[in-house]
């Protein structure tokens, strides 16, 4: 493609981004120098971008060639966005291994279909189908990745979501209450000892009607830490700290000197609740949110919180009942910064900032002002000695506002335009994304010179550096996670796919590598080396451990039972047979319970399971395991049931015959199969 080509292209990309701009420059019409300095660096940068093409040097193909039954270095999690879910990628591959389903109902494998994991989609508001999910973050000790957990929020109906890394399974999800637009979440401590969730949109405590124009009174934030069991990485709501109505948008956690600090990046400090677009662009400063959690932990035990009644939904997947339980918590603990001094302190920053990224020495924390033409950086030292010379300049709400000048270490000059992550390599540089440009920017946190800068293709959210949120970055790639693909891909449709773009970052220069499609839209994403999680992968399932209610331990325990008009189908999937593969008996207004029990241990020999004109989705029974499928005999007629998963030379032939007579014919209760051998009669209850 032609430089003009490319450059036309982005003028493209800059009219559906009209809307953004507009409201960008409006918001920055006050200073008029800033705008044109801004028109300046837009012209310049895109007419600078490069074609792919002479963007991928000759090696770069040898640099991701993984050959075939060669595994990837790295395992990289890639949030899904709208699509609900997190996707697992290969890298340097760019292979997609899995798409592991949290917070969206899975026909593929019948998660929150089947009987057994319906309760994990469990909130107060029913079962939810959907979420919209944004961040992830893998457990640590000691601000190392440690492989155990993955875990992720839900933005839309706030909750977190803990997943097995032995498993690839979604192992709980906890509601959060008095929160809405849960997106400074999943964030940890170094030692997984909480996970915060962060209001993006305030609301009223304890869901209280109120008028919306009674914002400022009313509605409030708050920041959620959620202990996380050593053991076990059961989630429980620590504490709730309240915070004014604003949008907390992100955060991270210190380390090392800053280990007992939590700092969330907010905007809308200006409390609008209609227009934000203009109405919480106003202010030149917004706040990075510093929470002392130490501190707040001994206000909890101290007796400084007040528990108030608060409903939510703690949805958890037993491994040895097979089944996943919702529990309805009836009250949290909240802690109020006025009854807890020394809790909580603000830092201006400008402006509306997104990300709060703290580097890997916990020294400093960087805010990416979405709407600022600079990166401001915080050092810890200086915010904990602006904090003891009390160098305040007001307060909010009562919270201590620390001097701007006080707290920064000083601010990246001139990096490009909407700065929105950044992530660290460990060699003592910043990765910044910019959205607005269209670009990687990487300087050095010593002297915040900006040193490299790379094109994306094309608008950059999140960016990622294996670990590159730990004390141990692996500063080897980094990935950014582009909206907007345009024309990187073939054409398909109205929605082109969102795409991921490695770079080899282990010289001074960035270098593009490869171009990957991925699911849904990413945002956050993490990586950490294969080692860490494929050598604990669990390879044998013992039916033996299998205790589902509904388990048949062989096939000479399959069985059908009538209890009124409630079928319960106890049958077993082996290669390549299902038993019983007949039965008789069932009539019209019956409700049938197939509980399939996969009688394989062996991993990767999982059976599927679907019934003609069955309305849910089917089963894919991993080894060891039971699931259970309802089936609304609502026709007479005859239903062949087989599996869905090509298991053996002799899949085609795994199937069977339900038959469902008239309501009041006389067709006995009956069921059987070749290999048992026998029509047993049937359990008549
Ligand atoms: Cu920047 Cu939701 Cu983290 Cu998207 S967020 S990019
Ligand atoms: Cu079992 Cu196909």
């Amino acid at each position: 493609m032609t430089m003009r080509a490319m450059c036309l292209n982005l003028c493209g990309i800059m009219t559906v981004k009209t809307n953004l701009l507009i409201s960008i420059i409006n918001v920055m019409k006050k200073t008029m120098l800033m705008l044109c300095s801004v028109a300046a660096i837009v012209s310049m940068q895109s007419c600078k971008m490069k074609s792919a093409d002479s963007a991928v040097e000759g090696d770069a193909a040898a640099k991701v060639y993984v050959a075939p039954g060669k595994y990837d270095e790295f395992y990289n999690f890639v949030s899904g966005g709208f699509s609900g879910q997190v996707s697992v990628y290969g890298l340097p591959s760019g292979r997609l291994l899995k798409v592991i389903p949290v917070f969206s109902v899975n026909p593929e494998n019948g998660y929150g279909y089947s009987e057994e994991t319906k309760a994990m989609l469990n909130t107060t508001n029913g079962a939810i189908p959907w979420d919209d999910q944004h961040h992830l973050d893998l457990s640590q000790t000691n601000g190392r990745q440690d492989g155990r957990w993955i875990f992720a929020n839900a933005n839309n109906t706030p909750r977190v979501a803990r997943i097995d890394l032995k498993t690839f399974k979604t192992s709980e999800i906890l509601q959060i209450p008095n929160s809405a637009g849960n997106h400074s979440s999943p964030f940890i401590t170094e030692n997984t000892e909480y996970v915060v969730a962060g209001t993006r949109f305030s609301v009223p405590l304890g869901d209280a009607d109120v008028p919306i124009s009674s914002f400022k009174k009313n509605f409030r934030s708050t920041a959620s830490f959620i202990s996380v069991d050593k053991n076990t990485g059961h989630m429980n709501i620590a504490f709730q700290i309240v915070l004014p109505g604003m949008n907390l948008d992100l955060s991270h956690a210190g380390k090392g000197p800053s280990h007992d600090w939590f700092f969330f990046s907010c905007y809308n400090t200006e409390q609008a609740y209609t227009m934000l677009e203009v109405n919480a662009s106003q202010k030149d400063k917004d706040f990075i949110v510093a929470v002392n959690w130490k501190k707040a932990e001994e206000y909890a035990k101290a007796g400084k919180g007040h528990k108030m009644p608060a409903s939510y939904a703690h949805n958890t997947f037993d491994e040895s009942t097979q089944k996943a339980t919702s529990v309805i918590e009836k009250d949290v603990l909240v802690l109020d910064p006025k009854d807890c001094p020394d809790m909580v302190y603000m830092i201006p920053c400008p402006k509306s900032p997104h990300g709060a990224d703290v580097d890997p020495t916990g020294q400093y924390i960087v805010g990416s002002g979405k709407l600022a033409a600079l990166i401001p950086v915080f050092s810890f030292d200086k915010i904990t000695k602006a904090i003891q010379d009390k160098q305040f300049e007001g307060n909010f709400y009562g919270i201590p506002v620390i001097k701007y000048e006080a707290a920064l270490h000083g601010e990246v000059k001139k990096p490009g335009l909407g700065p929105l992550h950044t992530e660290f390599d460990g060699k003592g540089n910043a990765y910044t994304s910019m959205f607005l440009s269209s670009e990687v920017v990487k300087w050095k946190l010593s002297d915040l010179q900006v040193v490299d800068r790379v094109p994306t293709y094309y608008s950059v959210g999140h960016l990622m550096i294996p670990g590159g949120d730990t004390k141990n970055p692996a500063g080897k790639y980094l990935v950014a996670y582009n909206k907007i693909t345009k024309d990187r891909y073939l054409p398909t449709g109205p929605e082109l796919c969102q795409s991921a773009q490695l770079y080899d970052i282990s010289g001074d220069k960035m270098k593009l590598l490869l171009d990957f499609p991925t699911i849904g839209e990413p945002h956050y994403a993490q990586a950490c080396p294969a080692t860490l999680i494929k050598d604990q992968q669990v390879k044998f399932y013992d039916i033996s451990k299998n205790h589902n209610e509904y388990v048949s331990m062989g096939e000479k325990k399959a069985n059908v039972v009538r209890n009124g008009n409630r079928v319960d189908v106890y049958m077993t999937a082996i290669r390549s047979h299902l038993v019983p593969d007949n039965i008789e008996g069932v009539f019209v207004g019956d409700e049938v319970y197939f509980h399939v029990t996969n009688l394989e241990q062996d991993w990767d020999v999982p059976h599927g399971f679907a019934v003609k004109n069955s309305t849910g989705a089917d089963l894919l029974i991993m080894p060891g395991e039971t699931l259970t499928m309802k089936f609304d005999a609502n026709k007479q007629g005859i239903y062949p049931f087989y599996c869905t998963d090509f298991c053996s030379a002799l899949h085609q032939e795994m199937s069977g015959y339900l038959r469902v007579s008239a309501k009041g014919s006389n067709v006995p209760l009956k069921f059987g199969s070749g290999v048992v051998a026998t029509d047993v009669a049937a359990n008549n209850k």
